[in-house]
């Protein structure tokens, strides 16, 4: 994954986070087309007993832009907006990760991704001070959000490269 390490080096150097955003979809899109699509059942299948699927991934990443979108509207549009942290695996078992389609994960993520970056694109220095109250975090930035969810894109490209190297 050629790109994942040169978003990596980027990372190290404290580079573009927009770029480095646009990077990660085009490597989610890369590795959702790992398996062919004749092997759905590879797709549901977990790293290990009790580990996430490749579908439990992208389906977390598709709501975790559900989250992110919520928490940034938020504070750009109101001051001191408390922000509400959510359980990643009781998210998974309830909301029947399970049931999901690789295709619709997948187009989740991308649609809500691209909303997100265009509304990020705008943001002027004093936006990006603007902060939320985190349930468990305290005060948070919307600057330090952005790097949070950089590096999040970061763990779970890593994460998709090793279920896709454990399957048969
Ligand atoms: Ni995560």
């Amino acid at each position: 994954m050629r790109l994942l390490v040169e978003s990596e080096q980027r990372e190290a150097r404290g580079g573009d986070r927009r770029a480095e955003q646009r990077k990660a979809e085009q490597e989610f899109a890369r590795a959702s087309c790992g398996p062919p699509p004749d092997h759905a059942e590879r797709q549901g299948k977990p790293e290990r007993e009790g580990k996430w699927s490749i579908v439990h991934v992208l389906q977390h990443l598709a709501d975790s832009e559900v989250v992110w979108a919520w928490r940034m509207r938020l504070i750009l549009a109101q001051d001191r907006a408390p922000l509400t942290g959510y359980d990643q695996d009781l998210w998974r078992d309830r909301l029947r990760y399970r049931d999901v389609s690789m295709t619709d994960a997948f187009d989740q993520f991308v649609t809500l991704r691209r909303a997100n970056l265009r509304l990020w694109q705008g943001l002027s220095p004093a936006d990006l001070s603007r902060v939320g109250l985190h349930g468990e975090r305290g005060e948070e930035s919307l600057e330090h959000m952005r790097r949070l969810y950089a590096a999040h894109d970061l763990l779970h490209l890593r994460q998709l490269t090793r279920i896709f190297a454990s399957l048969p």
